[in-house]
């Protein structure tokens, strides 16, 4: 079984996350905070320290968005757009955006905003820019990034902007990426990998 090394609410929900929607079996192996520290023979697994971290038989991956693709390629989801799909270089991008780009910022508020103020005010100004991006694209009125349906795009991406709160960046959330957000919440599989009640309703 896909074992996934998970923290609290960090990267490693979006893994949770794909799983559930995968309809993929797995199990958690709770870390403390922050894995490398406080649990060094994690180190062995994965010498980086960091969580999500999955190990499936022989397979080790410790990118949460390459365990992302690799369950849902192993469970046959239409999470996943392929090269040849219509509109793969817009799934590529918000895909890659999400983890590099927003998240990027996110977690430079959280990590080093505490530390400075100027550094905080820094990491607000790059989260707010970023966000934009993602604004533009929803201000269409689509329901999900691209390809018509909820794609590891939407993962990448949808799980920085659920996360926004935990940042303290939720009040830079626009209004079009605010209703995107309340409809990712609303998904049944976000709410098993949240351990959250389902949506009323
Ligand atoms: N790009 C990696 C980032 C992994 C990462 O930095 N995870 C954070 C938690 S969200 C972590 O484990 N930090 C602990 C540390 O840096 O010591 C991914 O998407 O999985």
């Amino acid at each position: 079984m896909i074992r996934i090394y998970a923290s609290g609410p960090s990267r490693s929900r979006r893994v949770l996350w794909a799983c559930e929607e995968a309809g993929a079996a797995y199990e958690v192996v709770e870390m403390a905070w922050p894995p490398s520290t406080t649990t060094p023979e994690f180190l062995k697994i994965n010498p980086a320290g960091t969580v999500p971290t999955m190990e499936d038989g022989p397979i080790r991956l410790t990118e949460s968005m390459a365990i992302c693709e690799y369950v849902s390629r192993k469970h046959g989801s239409d999470m996943v757009v392929e090269p040849t799909d219509p509109g793969y270089y817009e799934y590529l991008e918000f895909a890659q955006f999400g983890e590099a780009t927003l998240t990027a910022a996110g977690a430079w508020a959280r990590r080093f905003g505490p530390h400075s103020p100027g550094i905080l005010a820094d990491a607000r100004e790059a989260f707010g820019r970023r966000i934009a991006v993602i604004e533009r694209a929803l201000s269409d009125g689509r329901e999900f990034l691209t390809a018509g349906r909820f794609t590891l795009a939407d993962l990448s991406v949808g799980w920085a902007v659920t996360r926004a709160p935990g940042w303290g960046l939720d009040d830079l959330l626009p209004p079009a990426t605010r209703v995107y957000d309340d409809r990712l919440r609303g998904r049944p599989a976000y709410r098993r990998a949240y351990g959250l009640a389902p949506a009323a309703g």
